[in-house]
């Protein structure tokens, strides 16, 4: 492909549709699960939905321009399939193709080369109800959405994405149980979900060559390292499990073509098992990406497992809660706790050197042709000032750390060419609603939806500058 024969890097920030998008029920959209969620269950933690959001649906030429007067040179966002198709599998909404006919065309009138996520976590409800992932239908209905999608834009948008963190996404629903439809410490259906999202998009790849479009296509993948505390007894074993837990999963069918040697061991030891057929290993190995999309936050930090109960902690409160990010799983591993990094209000670690250790040791491990970091940003309570101006500094000073490290393995050989900041601009945070914001852009969600770049909207703005003129 010639995506970057003319760009040197790209700079660009991302969204996801139903984080961003709102008009949940208009232009014949389908029901999407998050919608039937956010509007039917009291499992919904943070008692706030999609429906509006940033209403990028209507706004998105006031949010593309903003982007652009940025200096930014490309934008991610994801299609919601059932805009497209909205029972899933079936007829298709004309007018949903229509929507992202004109973001594609904006986006490139303004200079913004368009990356286009076609899953990010917002199942059309009549499939979710058929089992969700579990269902290995799904592999089939998600590769033939992904050819609408490759016919109707694929003579414009170049790269592409299948499918957004399928480890992270099986992660929250069938182990932390925060995401519909909230499965609690579920091991088998984890596994099973990575397994069929991996083969879903493997078939969407392997269209899309076949196809012939000009263009890139791979999965983006959450963080990608596993550190073992030093302290630590059996390091081999903590690596085997943790590294196939965390990463191998994903990352040896979607760049490796091939499922990992130590899956059955692994999957077997977890007391579960994996329902596929043979056919499969032909479809992994045909369906290859061409690239590694990477979402950097933090990295996993391990050590051994005790005979105390599995249990998950994940923090769905910010400063409400005190849980600190991590897991225990019964004599395997669990989460370590470095005291020596800081945490933010999510429990999470900020140590913005795991930019750098997770792309020498991705590049290392994999070889990959390209990577794109995907995702990196900071997630915050923020306040603004009479004029909607926030300062968020501390949002400037570990991205501008993040960056240095970005740099720094660029410079020493690792294939990475572009950046995304999460987000673009303020919008509805999977466990936090709208008190989570990672926006360079403020959205005042209490009137009107008033737009004000933030202070780091600028700092990226000169950053841009520079790195193009240095
Ligand atoms: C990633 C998702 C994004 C985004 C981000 C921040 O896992 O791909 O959609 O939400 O994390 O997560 P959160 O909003 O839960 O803080």
């Amino acid at each position: 492909s010639e995506v970057f024969k003319d760009k040197d890097f790209l700079w660009g920030s991302g969204t996801a549709a139903y984080q961003c998008e709102g008009a949940w029920d208009q232009e014949k959209k389908g029901l999407g699960e998050w919608d039937y969620f956010n509007h039917k269950s009291n499992l919904n933690i943070n008692h706030v939905n999609g429906d509006v959001s940033a209403d990028f649906f209507h706004k998105y030429k006031e949010y593309i321009d903003l982007l652009a007067a940025d200096h930014q040179n490309t934008f991610r966002f994801s299609i919601a399939w059932d805009r497209i198709i909205p029972n899933g599998v079936g007829e298709v909404n004309q007018e949903g193709i229509e929507f992202y006919n004109r973001v594609i065309n904006y986006c490139i009138e303004k200079g913004l080369e368009p990356n286009v996520s076609l899953f990010h976590y917002d199942l059309p409800y009549e499939l979710a109800i058929q089992g969700g992932w579990l269902n290995r239908k799904l592999t089939d209905y998600f590769a033939s959405y992904a050819e609408v999608c490759f016919k109707n834009f694929g003579d414009r948008v170049k790269i592409w994405c299948t499918i957004n963190e399928p480890r992270y996404y099986s992660y929250c629903v069938n182990i932390v149980g925060n995401y519909p439809p909230n499965r609690k410490l579920d091991f088998q259906s984890y596994f099973q979900y990575q397994y069929n999202l991996m083969l879903a998009s493997a078939k969407a790849v392997r269209i899309f060559h076949d196809l012939k479009i000009d263009g890139i296509i791979g999965i983006v993948h959450d963080n990608g390292n596993v550190e073992i505390d030093p302290t630590t007894k059996n390091i081999k074993k903590v690596h085997l499990f943790g590294d196939f837990f965390y990463n191998r999963q994903i990352l040896c069918p979607a760049l490796l073509g091939k499922m990992p040697e130590e899956t059955e061991k692994v999957i077997n030891d977890f007391n579960c098992m994996l329902y596929k057929k043979e056919i499969d290993q032909k479809i992994f190995a045909e369906g290859k990406g061409d690239y590694l999309g990477l979402n950097l936050y933090n990295r996993q930090y391990l050590t051994d497992g005790t005979d105390k109960e599995t249990k998950v902690f994940h923090n769905n409160k910010g400063c409400k809660s005190k849980i600190t990010e991590g897991i225990r799983i019964k004599n395997v591993f669990e989460t370590s706790f470095d005291p020596n990094v800081k945490r933010n209000k999510w429990g999470r670690e900020e140590l913005p050197r795991v930019m750098y250790t997770a792309l020498k040791e991705i590049q290392q491990s994999y070889n990959p042709n390209l990577i794109l970091i995907t995702e990196n940003g900071h997630g915050g309570y923020e306040t603004a000032d009479s004029k909607g101006f926030v300062k968020d500094d501390k949002r400037i000073e570990l991205t501008s750390k993040f960056l240095h490290y970005l740099l720094k393995a660029k410079s020493e050989g690792v294939k990475v060419h572009g950046y995304y900041h999460w987000s673009a601009m303020d919008l509805y945070s999977w466990i936090n609603g709208y008190d989570k914001r990672y926006g360079l852009i403020r959205v005042d969600f209490k009137n009107n939806l008033a737009l004000t770049p933030k202070k780091s909207y600028y700092w990226y703005r000169d950053f841009i500058d520079q790195y193009f003129s240095g």
